[in-house]
Order: structure tokens, then C-alpha cells, then sequence
């Protein structure tokens, strides 16, 4: 018989929600707006958000987070509403997580942005690479957080279908009672796994790198329009949802560009302000479909009120990536139908951004001259070498013509040297054939 589970309102977890703001201090976010996208996240675990708590405060408590005032006032909504789970819109230091514990009591279960987000990752993983980078990145959070909550919550924990509530959901969690070596175990394992994984991916990687196509790759705030976007321009059919985090895992596609040639389109995980550095760390091999980008479309939701935000939430990961503002951009500005405004709330940096596109994904406009813009944006990328192909090799000679710009062509007795203008992956390509 079909195992039907449907979760009602009734039966979801419910949360109250905390977050402090340090006075003088400048968040990317205001606290209000952060606390919005915490709630987003949570209703994205499957979490009923039923009440918040705030705090504007002169420093951090390093103990209890919030003062310690504030705290029973977090206890007091906990009684009133029945909820059982308390989420900090940061992440908090493991100190931190024993002092609330403890003071809000056994049956409250504590949780900080970053488990939250592991949480959702450990949902939407779908590949297994994928799953292992979750499983890793958990692991690393949890480690000097072993207490109370992960070693008696935890037992029946693991699978995507068994889940035992927010923060313990995940692959492997049966081990997390276990000691600290356990775990250094447990994580040792886990990178070796990965690595296996990785040396097969590579290898297809390098050789779709050898078909000497330009590559784009997708970047953006999660939710931006990432995937609609790789769907409506080729005819992937990447999961698209209106969650924060719906993609995972990378999707490659050819991508035909107006002048006949092609490129090689990626979309990849999106990003989010305070993004664990465990969950940057873990799937930084998956993001190194960016770092081999030709260039970067930017992905942007023109109609989100924090959309200055967004953009430098992503220009900080990308620097936290080691990925140089020289790569060029191209900003597209999406969801431009339910954009009301008349005026481009950003101008960017022409150094870097090359190209600037207003688009609806959804509704396939600006299509065209997104496309455009690639195609100009991919020009500039490209460097000019010159080759010599012997007559014997035809193939190759007519595979440049199609592939690149000739911009000379000099015929001889052995055979054609040609000058032209190529991206780098398809000057690499032709490597064995350079001269000069
Ligand atoms: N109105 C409107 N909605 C859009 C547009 N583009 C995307 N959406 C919607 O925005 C939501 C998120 O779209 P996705 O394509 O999943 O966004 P993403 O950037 O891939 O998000 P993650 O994978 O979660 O990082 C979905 O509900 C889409 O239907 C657009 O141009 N207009
Ligand atoms: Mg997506």
C-alpha cells in the first residue's frame, strides 16, 4: 500500500522567531527585513512561524545572545503559543546554543539560521553529491555544538522521507549521538567519498569543456529567477519553485546564440545574506562551474524591495569564493512584470558589468536581447590567436569556422594559418595548434 503522509497545518512545528540588532552596527539587512526572509526560510522547512521576538541591543550577550530579560520573554511566548522551536535569525556560537538551552528548557528545541538553511539543503539534495556536501557541511556545524538537543533529538533521524523535525533532518544523523571522534570519523569518510564522487564529475566536466564552447554561468539571491531563466532560454526542465533554495545541484545546457553559435549554460545553487561559511566550504567543487565561467549573467528580482541588498549578498559570496570582480557580468534584471517602478534602482559598475538586461524569465520577454548581450558580453571575453592547421586536418579548419571569428586567413603548400578571435576555453582547445 502507498505510504500517503500529507502534513496539515496542525501538525507542522511551530517556531517563534528571535533576532537581536547591535546598535552602530551596519547589517547588510535591516532586522525587520532579515526576520521576513527567516520566516521565508522556515516556512520553506515546513515550519509554521507563530511569533518574534526582538531586541535592539548595545552588544551581543556572549552568553545568552539576547539579554538575558529578553530570553524569558522568548520563554514566556513559547508557553503562550505552545511552540516548541526557537529560531535566531544568526548563528550562534556553541556557548551560546548551551546557555538557551538550557534556560528554555528540555522540550525546546534551539535553532540558528545556518541549521535552518542546512536543513532546507539537506531537503532539496538530490544528486549525491549533493546529499554527501549537506551531510558534511551538517557535521561540521554540529561538531562543536554536540549537546543536548543533537544527542537526544537525533536518534531516529536520517532520509528525506523520515524526518524528526527541523535541524535533524539529514542523511546519517543515527551517528550523531556518538562522540567527537565518532564524527572526525564520520567527516574523514565523508571527503573521501566526495572526492570519489568529484573525480567523476571532473573528468565530465573537462570533457565538455573540450567541445571549446564558452561558458555562462548562472549566479543569484535564491528565488531570483535562476532556473525559470535556464528553462526559457534552452529547454531544460530544471525544478523550478517559489522556495528559497529549490536548486541544488548544477544543470548544464547548450545555448544557442543569435549568431549561430554556442555556448554552455550553467545553473548552479543560489546565494542568501549570512550564508554558513560551513555550507560555502562543503560545496565549493559544485561552484566551480562558476569558477570556470566566461561570464557571469547575475540574476536579479527587480521587484523584491531589498533587490540592492540581494546584489551585494552575491558579490560578497563571489568574493568569499575567490571568484574576481574581472570575470565579466552581465546584470539581469528579472520579474520585471511585477516591477512597478520607472527607474533602475541600481547602475552598475561598467567595469565590471558589461551588459545590463531587464527580462521576465517567466514570460519569455527579453529574450532576444539577453541573448544579444551574451553574445557581446562572450566577444569581449575573447582573445585573439593565431594557429596553423595542417591541410590533412579539414575537420579542424571547418570546426573553427564555425566556432570562432577568422579574421585572417593566410593558404600555403602544408597548409591554412589562421588568426581569430576565441574564447579561452576554445583557444585551449585548439592548443596544439598555436603558433606564435
Ligand atoms: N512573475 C515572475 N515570476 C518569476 C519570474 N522568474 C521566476 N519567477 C518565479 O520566481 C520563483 C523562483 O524561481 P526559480 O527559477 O526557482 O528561482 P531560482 O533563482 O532558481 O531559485 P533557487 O533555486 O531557489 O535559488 C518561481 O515561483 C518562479 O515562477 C518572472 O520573470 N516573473
Ligand atoms: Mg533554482
Amino acid at each position: 500500500m502507498p505510504d500517503f503522509h500529507i502534513t496539515t497545518e496542525a501538525e507542522k512545528e511551530q517556531a517563534i522567531l528571535v533576532a537581536a540588532e547591535v546598535s552602530g552596527s551596519r547589517p547588510l539587512m535591516s532586522m525587520q527585513d532579515s526576520l521576513t526572509e527567516l520566516a521565508l526560510l522556515a516556512d520553506t522547512a515546513g515550519i509554521q512561524v507563530v511569533g518574534q521576538v526582538t531586541q535592539n541591543v548595545k552588544n551581543i550577550n556572549p552568553s545568552t545572545y539576547v539579554g538575558s530579560g529578553k530570553l524569558e520573554e522568548v520563554s514566556e511566548k513559547l508557553l503562550e503559543t505552545g511552540a516548541k522551536v526557537v529560531i535566531f535569525d544568526d548563528e550562534l556560537s556553541p556557548r551560546h546554543q548551551r546557555e538557551i538551552e538550557k534556560r528554555v528548557g528540555l522540550e525546546i528545541k534551539v535553532i540558528d539560521r545556518s541549521a535552518l538553511i542546512l536543513d532546507i539543503f539537506a531537503q532539496h539534495a538530490q544528486t549525491r553529491e549533493g546529499a554527501l556536501q549537506v551531510e558534511l557541511a551538517q557535521y561540521q556545524y554540529r561538531k562543536p555544538r554536540l549537546t543536548r538537543q543533537w544527542t537526544h533529538l537525533a536518534r531516529q533521524g536520517g532520509g528525506k522521507g523520515s524526518s524528526s523535525g527541523v535541524g535533524l533532518r539529514g542523511p546519517g544523523e543515527t551517528q550523531l549521538e556518538v562522540d567527537q571522534r565518532e564524527i572526525d570519523r564520520k567527516i574523514d569518510k565523508l571527503k573521501r567519498d566526495l572526492e570519489a564522487v568529484r573525480a567523476h564529475r571532473s573528468r565530465q566536466r573537462t570533457q565538455r569543456a573540450r567541445s571549446g564552447n564558452p561558458i555562462v554561468a548562472l549566479v543569484g539571491y535564491t528565488n531570483a529567477g535562476k532556473s525559470t531563466l535556464i528553462n526559457s532560454l534552452t529547454n531544460a526542465a530544471t525544478y523550478v519553485a517559489d522556495q528559497l533554495f529549490a536548486t541544488l545541484d548544477p544543470t548544464t545546457r547548450k545555448l544557442d546564440l543569435p549568431s549561430g553559435r554556442q555556448a554552455v549554460i550553467t545553473d548552479t545553487v543560489g546565494f542568501i545574506q549570512k550564508l554558513p561559511t560551513a555550507l560555502i566550504a562543503a560545496f565549493r567543487a559544485t561552484l566551480e562551474e562558476i569558477l570556470e565561467a566566461d561570464i557571469l549573467l547575475h540574476v536579479v528580482d527587480l521587484s523584491h524591495p531589498n533587490v540592492i541588498q540581494h546584489i551585494e549578498a552575491v558579490e560578497d559570496t563571489l568574493a568569499e569564493l575567490d571568484i574576481s570582480p574581472h570575470v565579466p557580468r552581465v546584470l539581469v534584471w528579472n520579474k520585471s512584470d511585477l516591477w512597478q517602478g520607472d527607474e533602475l534602482p541600481f547602475v552598475p559598475d561598467q567595469r565590471y558589468y558589461l551588459e545590463a538586461v531587464v527580462i521576465s524569465a517567466h514570460q519569455k520577454r527579453g529574450m532576444d536581447n539577453l541573448l544579444e548581450a551574451i553574445e557581446r558580453a562572450l566577444s569581449q571575453t575573447q582573445r585573439t590567436v593565431t594557429l596553423f592547421v595542417p591541410h590533412a586536418r579539414g575537420e579542424v579548419i571547418s570546426s573553427i569556422y564555425k566556432n570562432a571569428t577568422v579574421i585572417d586567413r593566410r593558404d600555403d603548400a602544408e597548409g591554412v594559418r589562421l588568426t581569430l578571435k576565441a574564447s579561452t576555453a576554445l583557444s585551449d582547445y585548439y592548443e596544439e595548434f598555436r603558433v606564435g
